[in-house]
């Protein structure tokens, strides 16, 4: 019987999981029925830009928590595929922060020369994952919205991914249920214009509160005020930017901070981070992690320790996307077909508990990306994902680091050397903060 897998999610990470069965393929390697199951009408994930916000016509929740005007917040040369390079897609060297469009070009330009859109099942939304042991296959329910028909299938291995960007922590704050301006969390923040000559208040000091507040303050916002929970953030903000201490109240339009300071706010936009969400997911599969780069209960990042026919792709914090993903899938994929053997579970855990330890032991944000680096190494050592220079796309994420610290809003007008193709990033023709066309011509111009 031919093996069958489902993969849950056509985002960066389930298609590399179709990359990675199509180029085994590719190479004469006999592979199992592959099907993957997309909730939205296209692939692409978070890069699949939607106007919607709540729930969609299907009465689903919006998967997109992407924005109007949102650049890539770290260099490209960090994330680029192995197998196919931003050379390759665009035919020159592009500059190293591409808006939304751009990056989303790339993702599709793969896997349409992949030809693997046909493995995928757009609007079908998966309800439910279970493991049986007596057939030790999953049975996999799945939702076809567009029929509203419910379909059922067995299946040897499982890979989800479907990302954990999506469904948003949302903490409570004295006063919000009287509070006289606008609450929204990160995931429904669309169009920076809606906040033009507004005061606006920021919780949260990670990606989404420094970009959504560059965002804001790029569009014409009056002023931005940046409240932390742990630390401020700490950047050579411009003048209508402050770091308070964290919220505790908000009355009228008033916000009261921990230090006793207040602030009259219109709209206060919760960059809090997200939850990790498998509703889909029996009990016994579903993944319980922190957002961090060494995930609980992954071997290798990757199988589930408690059932490893069952992988989780994209489940790590990140500072590497792409092409860790793909070094994940790729690994996911041998596995399935043999090519890696899985030890037993003690040493599974042991595996998980010493990423742990090392990801602990590491102090500032360049460990982690060495950490992250290094990680992505491993995995692709034992495949065929076509090696890379790690070194060099740690050193990318090195000069990002150290550009957004001399220049906050200027850090993205700088270019980096691919750790592909060795090509150094040209300059974007227009400085970031002038340049408030995102779409991909304008970005591509080169008159
Ligand atoms: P996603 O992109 O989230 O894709 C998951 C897919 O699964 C979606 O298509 C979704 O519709 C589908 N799905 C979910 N549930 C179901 C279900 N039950 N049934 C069927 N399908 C389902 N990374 C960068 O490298 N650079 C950046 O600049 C960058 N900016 C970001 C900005 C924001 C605001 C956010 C939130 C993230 C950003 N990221 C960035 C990180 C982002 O996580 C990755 O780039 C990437 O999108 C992750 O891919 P994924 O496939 O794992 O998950
Ligand atoms: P992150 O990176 O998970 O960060 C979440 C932030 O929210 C972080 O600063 C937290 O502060 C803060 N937080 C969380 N809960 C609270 C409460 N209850 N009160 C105050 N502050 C809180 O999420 P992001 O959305 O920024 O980034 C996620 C991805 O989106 C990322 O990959 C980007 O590429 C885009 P803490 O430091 O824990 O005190």
């Amino acid at each position: 019987m031919t093996k069958k897998v489902a993969i849950i999610g056509a985002g960066p990470s389930g298609l590399a999981q179709l990359r990675a069965f199509q180029s085994a393929a590719a190479k004469g390697e006999a592979i199992p029925e592959v099907v993957c199951f997309e909730k939205q009408d296209d692939w692409g994930g978070l890069w699949n830009y939607s106007w919607r916000t709540g729930l969609d016509e299907y009465g689903e929740p919006v998967h997109c928590s992407m924005y109007r005007y949102l650049w890539s917040n770290g260099p490209k040369e960090g994330l680029e595929f192995a197998d196919y390079t931003f050379d390759e897609h665009f035919g020159r060297p592009i500059a190293s922060y591409p808006p939304r469009a751009v990056l989303f070009d790339y993702i599709k330009g793969r896997v349409e020369k992949a030809d693997v859109r046909k493995w995928i099942k757009f609007r079908h939304t998966c309800r439910r994952v279970e493991y049986n042991e007596a057939t030790a296959r999953f049975r996999v329910v799945v939702h076809d919205l567009v029929n509203d028909k419910e379909v059922v299938g067995d299946y040897d291995d499982v890979v989800c991914a479907t990302g954990h960007f999506s469904t948003p922590n949302v903490p409570y704050f004295q006063g919000f249920e009287t509070y006289q301006g606008r609450v929204l969390h990160a995931h429904d923040f669309r169009d920076a214009l809606e906040f033009k000559d507004k005061d606006i208040l920021i919780i949260g000091t990670s990606y989404s509160a420094e970009d959504i507040g560059s965002q804001c303050w790029k569009y014409g916002c009056k002023s931005v005020t940046v409240s932390h929970r742990t630390a401020p953030i700490g950047f050579d903000w411009p003048d209508n930017w402050k770091e308070v201490p964290l919220l505790q109240k908000v009355e009228g339009k008033t916000a009261t901070f921990k230090d006793g300071s207040t602030a009259d706010v219109d709209a206060i936009i919760l960059c809090t981070g997200y939850l990790h969400h498998f509703p889909f997911m029996a009990d016994d599969l579903k993944l319980r992690t922190a957002n961090r780069l060494a995930t609980a209960d992954l071997y290798k990042g990757v199988a589930y320790i408690n059932n490893p026919k069952l992988f989780y792709l994209g489940m790590q914090d990140q500072w590497y996307t792409f092409n860790m993903f793909d070094a994940q899938a790729w690994w996911a994929r041998d596995v399935i077909l043999g090519k890696i053997d899985l030890p037993d579970q003690a040493a599974m855990i042991a595996d998980v508990e010493d990423r742990i330890q090392r990801e602990d032991a590491g102090e500032t944000a360049y460990d982690a990306i060495r950490y992250q680096g290094d990680y992505v190494r491993e995995l692709v050592a034992e495949t065929d994902y076509p090696e890379f220079d790690i070194e060099a796309a740690n050193e990318a994420f090195f000069q990002w680091k150290k550009h957004k610290g001399e220049s906050i809003m200027g850090f993205r007008d700088n270019g980096y050397v691919s750790p592909m193709t060795g090509t150094k990033a040209p300059p974007h023709h227009t400085p970031w903060v002038d340049a408030l066309d995102d779409s991909l011509e304008a970005y591509l111009k080169t008159t």
